[in-house]
């Protein structure tokens, strides 16, 4: 495996709990493919919250296989789940954050904790090395050290921050970045905004709010809606993005500490029901820790063994 990716799926990988090593265990107990053997894979597959509906076409894949190209050895059954998966996620991840606009205003949003202020800094990092400029807008007035914790992140990387009092609009935090994103020439600015009550309309009707602010001075944005969720959370992350995109339509996910889950299956579920990309992973703490989604290297992770 490829070196960016040894902390990814870290915890998943060794953990008994991964895919790959639960199949190999199973398929080492059975020589040949029998109903049994398929039962358990099925189980496997379903438990590691890929969906019912990847899961049910991966071993319809099988099925095929065996009742029309007599596949009876089950080292095969490998190369079959791979490229079916890689095939399910392919027109969902195919896709990056294009930065073609001046300024690309990016509205980052999710639940409190899944990592939108990190992942925020990392896109600054990133972004910023590759020579744009970048502003960031602290739209979380509501926690009391979000603003702060965006500040320091502004300060290290030095990337500029508009920030109002604690407890101010968020949408008038946004309507001032994105003036001042004219004025300086910016390329990306990123919005953080709030993550508290994600059930609670309030949550809801402000970030709609913020988002019609920024597109009353600058037509056409926020460019994209990137919706930050937390691997560890499995299903809980679905409905999560559920939630926010029956309010506000999701544009690309992020999916944070995929370094320490051993729900990485989740992406899977998540890509294919929302229909919207992934375009990054967070793999750690530090501003270097954000990776391109690739699916290639993702499905080899999931089911080594
Ligand atoms: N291991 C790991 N930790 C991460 C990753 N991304 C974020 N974190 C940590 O998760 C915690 C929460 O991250 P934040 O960026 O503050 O989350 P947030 O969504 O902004 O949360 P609120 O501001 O409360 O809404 C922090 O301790 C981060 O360092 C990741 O990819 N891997
Ligand atoms: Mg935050």
């Amino acid at each position: 495996m490829s070196g960016i990716f040894k902390r990814f799926f870290g915890g998943l990988t060794r953990s008994r709990q991964a895919v790959g090593g639960r199949i190999a265990e199973a398929v080492a107990a059975h020589p040949v493919i029998d109903p049994d053997l398929l039962e358990r894979v099925e189980e496997i597959l379903i438990t590691a919250d890929l969906g019912t509906a990847t899961s049910l076409r991966l071993m319809r894949a099988i099925d095929d296989e065996i009742r029309y190209n007599k596949l009876t050895d089950p080292a095969r059954l490998w190369e079959i789940l791979k490229g079916q998966l890689l095939r399910a996620i392919q027109p969902a991840a195919n896709a990056a954050l294009r930065v073609d606009h001046k300024p690309t205003v990016v509205l980052v949003i999710g639940v409190n904790g899944a990592g939108k202020t990190t992942t925020i800094g990392k896109l600054a990092g990133r972004f910023g090395a590759q020579g744009r400029k970048v502003m960031l807008a602290a739209g979380d007035t509501f926690r009391a050290a979000a603003g702060e914790q965006l500040t320091l992140w502004g300060r290290r990387l030095g990337v500029e921050v508009v920030r109002h009092q604690d407890g101010a609009d968020a949408s008038a935090v946004a309507f001032d970045a994105c003036q001042a994103a004219l004025a300086r020439g910016v390329d990306l600015l990123l919005v953080d905004t709030a993550g508290r009550l994600h059930t609670n309309v309030n949550l809801m009707a402000e970030l709609e709010k913020v988002k019609r602010t920024i597109g009353k001075v600058i037509p056409g944005a926020p460019h994209e809606v990137m919706l930050v969720l937390d691997a560890n959370t499995g299903q809980n992350a679905l409905s999560q993005a559920r939630t926010f995109s029956a309010a506000i339509p999701v544009t690309g996910l992020v999916l944070t500490k995929m370094d320490s889950t051993a729900k990485g299956g989740i992406l899977v579920n998540l890509t294919t029901e929302l229909k919207v990309p992934v375009y990054f992973i967070g793999i750690g703490e530090g501003v270097d820790d954000l990776q391109p989604f690739d699916p290639e290297a993702y499905v080899a992770a999931l089911f080594q063994h």
